[in-house]
């Protein structure tokens, strides 16, 4: 097998390096090495990465004595961890169930064994979110609908799991869920975008022709602005797409570094017949969107002020920007909306300095062209995020056949560049979600799956009011599957009934997780689970009464025991939510499928991504269990689960 290129290099190099560090979001730095992309599988015993040579050491040597030793060190380690983790087990003191019964030596006997070998990866291919068949995958770009058919455009490394050379894949749909892949749209073929074509948007003219517009890198990193227009316009899957002769269009205006300039999106026509597109950029430390306006699409006018800006935020990269509607539940086209009078409009930016999607809510003043946030606490970068958890470079489109605005996000790996390469591919798109102001609040968005993933729903089972001790934990029968969609409620406690304790520890997803112990809580869904539970994931609630009466509701998704393979992230992520006083239930949706779990919480009031790779709760090992690690009891009212078919 032909080893991978590791080599040390030179200062510019590292600079590119870094570069794809900051895409990945893995940091190579740090073991002193960078990984050249290699043209075949990896032979992984050829590492020198220091961590890698203790185990290619044992492999080499073929030597029993040495081996022995290894496995023996290996062992003591595994032992002192597993003993130092108490919550690797969820809960000592569940009842109602078999687990109850296992002893302490049962859970953690398989990690021992398991953590030796490495993972091999068959399993953690998604059945039914969107991937290209191999490589390397990362933002959405340019979604539309053109002519009966979905249009998804992707950042794309036709030659290696891991970020570079990057062109825009292109696959085509009727429904959203079932993908036809075509040929490249775009490649790094032009001096201007040589080093890469970057992210962009479609715009549907008046006339129906669609129109990218996408940044392009040159062999000096200059981001500049870049058109391309379909070859055919006969052929609905716009198979060819020509870059126009007048490219570069835009390149950065003073004051704007030559590296801070990426991302237009889709244009929008406002009554002063101008198109408007925003650009992502950055001034200082301040993060913000330029915003330029043209007649035909390649002479264009930089406007004075900014659309927004946001101190301390840093680059904003994959900016969008997007009308909802105040008075019903349809999506907006933003060029066909004038006026502020039942619109609020949503700003949303992606900051490049810690990889999350943070939106806004507000007013965009077709005077002064330019946006202020309804809430300056909650403004971009301060408050609130489309997804809790592995989720970025999103972006919307309108979909003019059903109505509706439809986002897409990049979920990236949490497992290690080495394992990407292994597994020959990296990253997904988070299942496309409807978005609409929510009525109730009026100050966040709902994210919901699209109603067409329910035709791959399947065998379903069903429970309905079980009450969950303090400590219990109960497996679903029938419900096994590493593609599932499931739908749980639970009730409030009713407070009036019980002698709740003044003294109540306030939720921090990150101490503890699904093994903390509280009072209401944690209490939700083990799904992935293995057979002894030595590897699961948690998602969950956990509520605090507040001393005026009201609850303070944490919703987590812990993936730190969800697999028991080396050298994955294992974050727990999660948030508080607001919850109406009328709402007196919670709520989730949990979207599994082998190596992710979306989650929706309260009809999609709050998202978590979590990228979870099990290796022995995979396909029919794989279990659900609901779970009461508080030591009040939880009421579960509803909860139904459907096997999912492969899209
Ligand atoms: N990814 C693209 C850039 C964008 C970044 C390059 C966000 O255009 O800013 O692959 O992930």
């Amino acid at each position: 097998m032909a080893p991978v290129n590791i080599s040390f290099v030179s200062d510019m190099e590292r600079q590119n390096c870094r570069v794809a560090e900051n895409e990945a979001g893995k940091v190579l730095e740090d073991e002193g090495y960078y990984v050249q992309i290699p043209d075949k599988k990896a032979d992984y015993a050829e590492f020198e990465n220091p961590e890698f040579r203790s185990l290619g050491n044992c492999i080499r040597f073929r030597s029993i004595f040495l081996t022995a030793i290894c496995i023996a060190l290996i062992m003591c380690l595994s032992l002192l961890i597993c003993l130092s983790q108490p919550g690797l087990a969820p809960s000592k003191s569940v009842k109602d169930t078999a687990w109850s019964k296992q002893s302490a030596s049962k859970f953690l006997m398989p990690s021992i064994i398991k953590g030796e070998s490495l993972p091999s990866f068959a399993d953690e291919r998604t059945s039914f979110h969107f991937q290209p068949e191999r490589n390397w995958m990362n933002d959405p770009n340019g979604p539309m609908f053109y002519k009966g058919y979905y249009h998804f455009f992707y950042q794309y490394n036709p030659d290696a799991a891991v970020w570079g050379n990057i062109t825009w894949g292109h696959s085509v749909s009727t429904d959203l869920i079932h993908w036809h892949h075509l040929e490249l749209a775009l490649v790094p073929d032009q001096w201007y975008d040589v080093e890469g074509v970057w992210s962009g948007s479609a715009t549907i003219l008046p006339d129906g022709k669609p129109v990218i517009l996408y940044t392009g890198s040159s062999n000096e990193s200059l981001q500049s602005q870049n058109k391309a227009v379909p070859e055919d316009l006969s052929d609905p899957l716009l198979r060819k797409w020509v870059k126009v002769s007048q490219n570069p269009m835009l390149v950065p205006p003073p004051g704007i570094g030559h590296t801070d300039f990426r991302d237009p999106t889709t244009a929008w026509l406002e009554s002063d017949g101008l198109w408007r597109i925003a650009i992502g950029a950055k001034e200082g430390t301040t993060g913000l969107a330029l915003v330029y306006k043209t007649s035909d699409f390649l002479n264009w006018t930089l406007q004075r002020s900014f659309l927004h800006q946001i101190a301390g935020t840093g680059m904003w990269e994959c900016v969008d920007f997007y009308p909802v509607s105040l008075t019903g539940t349809n999506g907006l086209d933003t060029s066909k909306v004038q006026g502020n009078q039942l619109v609020k409009h949503v700003l949303k930016a992606s900051l490049d300095s810690n990889k999350h999607d943070y939106y806004t809510i507000g007013t965009y003043s077709t005077d002064l062209k330019t946006f202020v946030a309804d809430d300056p606490t909650r403004d971009v970068g301060l408050g609130l995020r489309y997804d809790y958890g592995k989720f970025y470079a999103s972006k919307t489109f309108y979909d003019p056949a059903q109505e509706r605005r439809i986002l897409w996000g990049w979920a990236n790996e949490s497992d290690s560049q080495l394992d990407d390469i292994k597994k020959g591919w990296a990253s997904v798109q988070t299942i496309p979600r409807t978005l609409v102001l929510d009525h109730h609040t009026g100050s966040n968005l709902l994210q919901w799956p699209i109603s067409e993933l329910d035709s791959l729903r399947g065998d379903k089972v069903v429970k309905q009011d079980i009450l969950l001790d303090g400590g219990a934990m109960l497996k679903v029968d029938g419900a096994s599957g590493a593609q599932l969609d499931i739908e749980v409620t639970f009730k409030y406690p009713d407070v009036q009934t019980l002698d709740v304790p003044l003294e109540q520890k306030e939720c921090v997803c990150s101490q503890g997780g699904a093994a903390q112990r509280g009072v209401f809580g944690p209490f939700g869904l083990l799904v992935l689970a293995a057979d002894d539970l030595v590897e699961q994931t948690a998602v969950y609630f956990y509520l605090t009464l507040r001393p005026n009466g009201k609850w303070m509701t944490t919703v987590c998704s812990d993936q730190s025991r969800s697999s028991l393979a080396k050298g994955i992230d294992r974050t727990v992520y999660g948030t508080s939510i607001n919850i109406a006083p009328t709402e007196n239930f919670l709520s989730l949706r949990l979207i599994v499928d082998h190596s992710i779990v979306e989650t929706f919480v309260q009809q999609g009031i709050a998202c978590i991504t979590s990228r979870v790779y099990p290796t022995l709760a995979v396909e029919r090992d794989a279990h659900v269990l609901l779970f009461n690690n508080g030591s009040e009891s939880i009421a579960m009212h509803t909860l139904e689960i459907w096997q999912m078919s492969n899209a």
